[in-house]
C-alpha cells in the first residue's frame, strides 16, 4: 500500500526491508534518511574517509553474504569510488550512492563536483542517476537486483542534490516493495542442463588424474560441502583460489591448498599435473592459475559458474556448465558413481602435500627473533577461535594468510583482499558489524595498516571489536626485496623506496583508544593473541618480524 512519505524515510525502510543493518558514510549525505535510519535501528557508520566507506561495507556484504551500503556527498564521490576497485575485483555486493548537482547546476561550474559516470564505469555493473523521487523506488530495487544477481558486485546510484537532498526532501505516495531475493547471495540458484552434468561425469569417469580448483563462487553459493562429496566419492584432490580456501579444512585428505601465484608449491605441481581440471566458480585468472600456465595449456577443462560469460573466458573449448554451484555439483553427484577403489592418483597428491608440510614445519615452529611470519601464522592458526574469521590483506599478507594459515573448524572464514593494500583494516570493521558476535581477526602489513590507521578510531567510538595483527617489518616487505636488487651494488637509497619510521604501532592503537600490545618473541604472540580476542576494545597486535623473510616465489612448471 502507498504512504505518503519522504525519499529519506522511503530509503531508511528500504534499507530495512533488505535488512541492511548498517551503513558506512562521511558526512555530509543523505542526512533525513540517516535519522530515520536510527530510528530503524539501522547503525550508521561514520569513518575517517570515503575509501574506507566503501571497504567497510565490502567486509559487511562479504560476510553477510548480501548487500552492504556506502554514502558520501558528491565532493566525496571521487574517494568512493576509489574504494569500488575492491569490491569490484572481490565480487562483492556493496550498494554505493553520493549526491550529485541537481540538473540545473551541472556544466556551470558548480562547486565541489566533477562529471561521476566515468569515476563509476569501470568498477560497477550498473550506475543510475536519481533525478526525480519517481526514479527512487525503481532505481533503489535495480540497485540491489544487479548488485547481487549472477556475478555479484558494486553499483552505484547518484542521488541528486550534492548531499542527495533534492531526492530525501520530496514526498509522494510511495511503496516500501522489499524483494526478498535480492537480501542474500545467491537470489537465484540457476539448475545447470542435464546433459552437460552428463558430459561432465562422462569426462570424469575416463579421467585418470583430474583435479578440482574451487574458486571464490564456491563460497558464494554455500556449495563447499557438496564439493567436498564429489571430491571424496571420486577420491579427487581439490585446490583452492584463495577466495575458496574455505572449501575444505586444512586436515582433509584431499586438500592441496591454495593453487596459482600465492600458492603452495605443492598445489601448483599436482595441479600441473592433472590430465582433466573442474573450475567451479573461478574467475580462471593469472592469479590462481599462475599465468595461465597451471593448469598446463591444453589440458581439458570443465568449467561451472552461475555467469556463462565466464565460461571457457581463458579456456576456449572448455566443458561450460552454467549454473548455481551448490546445483551444479550435486547434479554431478547424482550421476556418478564412487571410483572404487580410490585413484592412486589421489594418495600420490596426498604425498605432494605431506612433503609440502613437513618442509613448512620448522619455519612454522621457528623460534628465530625477528620472528618469522610462518610461525606468526601457526600462531594465528592456534589461536583463531571455531567461529573466528580471518580478514586478509593483500600481497603477502594474503600469501602468508592464504598458504600458512590453516582452517580447522567448519565455521571458521577466510575473507580476503583482492588486491588494495590496506583493504583489510576497514574492511574487517565491516565483517565485524555484520557478525558481532563473532571473533574477527585482520591480518595485515604495516604497510597496508598504515593507509587506513585512522579508523581504529572509528572502530573505538563505535565499539567494533576487532582483533587487528601487525606483521611489522617496518617495510612495504613485498617490494623490499625486489627494490633491493634491482639497485644490486648501484650507489642510492634502496630504504627510501620501501622503507617506514620504526614507530611503535601498539602505542598508536592506544593512543586511539584500542589495546595495543607489541610483541617481539615468537612464544609471546600466542598470549597476546588471546589477550586481544578476550578484550573489551577493539585490539591491536604489532608482531614484529624479519623483513628478509619473503613469501617463497610460486612452483612454476618446466616451459614445454
Ligand atoms: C593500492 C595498492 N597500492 C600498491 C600495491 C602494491 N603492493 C602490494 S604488496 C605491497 C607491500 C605491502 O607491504 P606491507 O603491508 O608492509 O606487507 P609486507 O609485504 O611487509 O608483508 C605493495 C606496495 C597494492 N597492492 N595496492
Amino acid at each position: 500500500m502507498a504512504q505518503r512519505m519522504s525519499g529519506a524515510t522511503f530509503l531508511a525502510r528500504t534499507l530495512h526491508g533488505y535488512g541492511v543493518g548498517h551503513v558506512f558514510f562521511v558526512e555530509a549525505i543523505l542526512r533525513k534518511a540517516l535519522l530515520e535510519m536510527e530510528a530503524l535501528g539501522i547503525r550508521r557508520i561514520l569513518t575517517h574517509g570515503e575509501k574506507a566507506a566503501a571497504y567497510m561495507a565490502d567486509g559487511y556484504a562479504r560476510m553477510r553474504r548480501g548487500p552492504g551500503v556506502c554514502m558520501a556527498q558528491s565532493v566525496g564521490a571521487a574517494n568512493l569510488a576509489a574504494g569500488l576497485q575492491e569490491p569490484f575485483l572481490g565480487g562483492s555486493p556493496v550498494i554505493a550512492l553520493t549526491g550529485c548537482q541537481r540538473p540545473t547546476a551541472r556544466y556551470r561550474n558548480a562547486y565541489q563536483e566533477v562529471h561521476h559516470g566515468p569515476l563509476y564505469a569501470p568498477v560497477t555493473k550498473f550506475h543510475g542517476a536519481v533525478e526525480t523521487l519517481e526514479q527512487w523506488p525503481l532505481l533503489l530495487a535495480q540497485a540491489f537486483r544487479e548488485a547481487t544477481s549472477g556475478a555479484p558486485g558494486p553499483v552505484h546510484l547518484d542521488v541528486s542534490g550534492h548531499l542527495g537532498q533534492v531526492i530525501e526532501g520530496a514526498e509522494a505516495d510511495l511503496e516500501v516493495l522489499v524483494e526478498p531475493a535480492f537480501r542474500r547471495l545467491p537470489p537465484h540458484r540457476p539448475a545447470p542442463e542435464e546433459r552437460l552434468l552428463r558430459e561432465a561425469a562422462r569426462l570424469l569417469g575416463r579421467a585418470r588424474r583430474p583435479v578440482i580448483v574451487a574458486g571464490g563462487g564456491v563460497t558464494t553459493s554455500g556449495a563447499g560441502p557438496e564439493v567436498v562429496a564429489l571430491a571424496e566419492r571420486l577420491s579427487i584432490p581439490v585446490a583452492t583460489s584463495l577466495n575458496g580456501k574455505e572449501t575444505l579444512l586444512e586436515q582433509h585428505p584431499l586438500n592441496l591448498g591454495a593453487v596459482g601465484r600465492y600458492s603452495r608449491w605443492c598445489a601448483n605441481r599436482v595441479v600441473s599435473q592433472a590430465d582433466l581440471v573442474v573450475f567451479i566458480g573461478s574467475g580462471t585468472g593469472d592469479l590462481v592459475t599462475h599465468e595461465w600456465s597451471i593448469p598446463r595449456p591444453g589440458v581439458p577443462v570443465i568449467q561451472i559458474d552461475i555467469d556463462p560469460t565466464e565460461l571457457g573466458r581463458s579456456y576456449p573449448g572448455a566443458l561450460g556448465i552454467q549454473g548455481d554451484a551448490r546445483l551444479a555439483v550435486r547434479g554431478l553427484l547424482g550421476l556418478v558413481a564412487p571410483s572404487e577403489p580410490a585413484r592412486p592418483w589421489a594418495e600420490e597428491a596426498r604425498q605432494v602435500v605431506q612433503r609440502w608440510r613437513d618442509e613448512v614445519k620448522p619455519l612454522r615452529g621457528s623460534d628465530q627473533v625477528p620472528i618469522r611470519p610462518e610461525r606468526l601464522c601457526q600462531e594465528v592458526t592456534e589461536c583463531l577461535p571455531p567461529d573466528g574469521v580471518l580478514v586478509a590483506d593483500t600481497g603477502f599478507a594474503a600469501i602468508w594468510t592464504g598458504t600458512m594459515v590453516s582452517l580447522t573448524h567448519p565455521a571458521q572464514r577466510y575473507i580476503r583482499c583482492a588486491g588494495s593494500l590496506g583493504w583489510a583494516l576497514p574492511a574487517s570493521l565491516g565483517v565485524k558489524c555484520a557478525a558481532p558476535e563473532r571473533p574477527v581477526l585482520c591480518f595485515t602489513g604495516d604497510g597496508g595498516f598504515w593507509y587506513h590507521v585512522a579508523e581504529l578510531e572509528t572502530a573505538c567510538r563505535c565499539g567494533i571489536r576487532t582483533v587487528t595483527v601487525v606483521n611489522n617489518n617496518y617495510a612495504l616487505g613485498q617490494c623490499a626485496g625486489s627494490v633491493r636488487k634491482l639497485y644490486a651494488g648501484r650507489a642510492g637509497n634502496p630504504d627510501e623506496l620501501c622503507t617506514f619510521t620504526r614507530a611503535s604501532l601498539a602505542a598508536i592503537a592506544r593512543e586511539m583508544g584500542c589495546l595495543g600490545i607489541r610483541v617481539e618473541a615468537p612464544d609471546a604472540i600466542a598470549p597476546a593473541l588471546r589477550q586481544a580476542l578476550a578484550a573489551d576494545r577493539p585490539a591491536v597486535v604489532e608482531v614484529i618480524t624479519d623483513v628478509n623473510c619473503p613469501a617463497p616465489d610460486p612452483w612454476s612448471p618446466e616451459p614445454a
